[in-house]
């Protein structure tokens, strides 16, 4: 078997690249498809939960997979310069693959509202990063007007390789199944990446490499859920900062994954995605970023209001995506912990506290 080397050379044919264009890769993507025993019985005996542990792509979330498209594009297109608006991921994988590309990144962000991780990559990988006095959809608005009056890329997902990137998560889980899950559940902010999925299932249907489609499911946070209330929100709140978007830019791309695969788009408060967060962490060994625990909360609560009893099937499969990974923001995961206790550099001493 050939070595991995990244998901433009793995799914070549997918994607709009040819010969010419340049490969600008951090062998991304070929993340790991883990099967949650503990959530598949809290959904109950007949389901079989995968987890896509996007965490574990090389700047840590899923946005590596459409940012190799999107800065290959733009290297073979001579941009002199890449920008974008970001809750924190889509700056922390713009900067990577800017840098691996020459290309100078400039990346806006919402001042204080990014998580510490990610804020810390845009630095290193040497982006020029600034921060505005607003949210990230006055960051989005800025951007898209620069991008269309100076010579710089826009690598968010309104970008369409971004989206060309993504889909290969859908890929990558159906060659791992060897079919297509009967539902797949994903968080959603500015709407991309679950765009993203519903085109790359559609695409592999086609091609009559999958016999069915999953039916869709995405999960917005309560103080950020635009497009269950069916219009803008002014003030997104939540403590799950990579999805506090209130104008999603992809918000028809999620409307169409939701009524085409006959799935849903609903919304779990904080509290929920905290506890599924909790559940990941202690109960599966999975370290994610709170926005990421929304698909697993999302699953849980539709499962408690009785969602899954009208779905026939002895055998049901659900994938869950967990987009971003536990480190991105390490504020957070201790915040309600005791941190640990300090005692005297003697074995006793620590046997004692240990409580053994
Ligand atoms: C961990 O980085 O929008 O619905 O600017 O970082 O495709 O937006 C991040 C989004 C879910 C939502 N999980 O995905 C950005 C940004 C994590 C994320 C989402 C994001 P989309």
């Amino acid at each position: 078997m050939k070595p991995y080397t990244g998901v433009i050379p793995r799914y070549r044919e997918f994607l709009p690249v040819t010969k010419k264009t340049p490969v600008i890769s951090l062998q991304e993507g070929n993340t790991p498809l883990i099967f949650s025993s503990r959530i598949s019985a809290l959904l109950g005996t007949r389901f079989r939960v995968y987890l896509k542990y996007e965490g574990l792509n090389p700047t840590g979330s899923f946005k590596d997979r459409g940012m190799t498209v999107a800065i290959s594009k733009a290297k073979e297109q001579g941009a002199k310069a890449v920008i974008c608006a970001s809750t924190g991921n889509t700056s922390a994988s713009a900067a990577a693959y800017g840098a691996r590309a020459g290309i100078p990144c400039i990346v806006v962000i919402p001042e204080g509202a990014i998580a510490m991780g990610k804020l810390a990559q845009a630095l290193i990988y040497r982006a020029k990063v600034i921060a505005v006095k607003g949210n990230f959809d006055d960051a989005l608005r800025i951007v898209r007007e620069i991008s269309s009056q100076y010579p710089a890329v826009l690598v968010n997902s309104i970008n369409p390789f971004r989206i060309e990137g993504q889909k290969t998560a859908s890929f990558e889980i159906c060659d791992f199944l060897g079919t297509a899950p009967h539902f797949h559940s994903l968080p959603v902010g500015n709407a991309g990446n679950i765009t993203a999925y519903w085109k790359g299932y559609k695409e592999y249907y086609s091609q009559r490499k999958i016999s069915h489609l999953p039916r869709m499911l995405g999960f917005q946070a309560h103080g950020a859920s635009p497009i269950v209330r069916g219009a803008p929100v002014k003030k997104p709140e939540t403590v799950a900062t990579a999805i506090r978007i209130g104008n999603p830019a992809s918000w028809q791309g999620a409307l169409d994954a939701r009524e085409e695969s006959q799935g849903l788009i609903q919304s779990v408060t904080d509290q929920e995605i905290l506890a599924a967060y909790e559940i990941l962490a202690h109960q599966e060994g999975v370290f994610v970023e709170p926005a990421s625990a929304a698909s697993v909360a999302g699953l849980l609560k539709i499962s408690k209001q009785g969602y899954f009893e009208q779905i026939a099937g002895k055998e049901i499969t659900v994938s869950c995506t967990l987009t971003g990974h536990g480190l991105k923001d390490p504020q957070i995961a201790i915040k309600n912990i005791q941190p640990p206790p300090v005692v005297a550099a003697e074995t006793e001493r620590v046997a004692a506290a240990a409580g053994i």
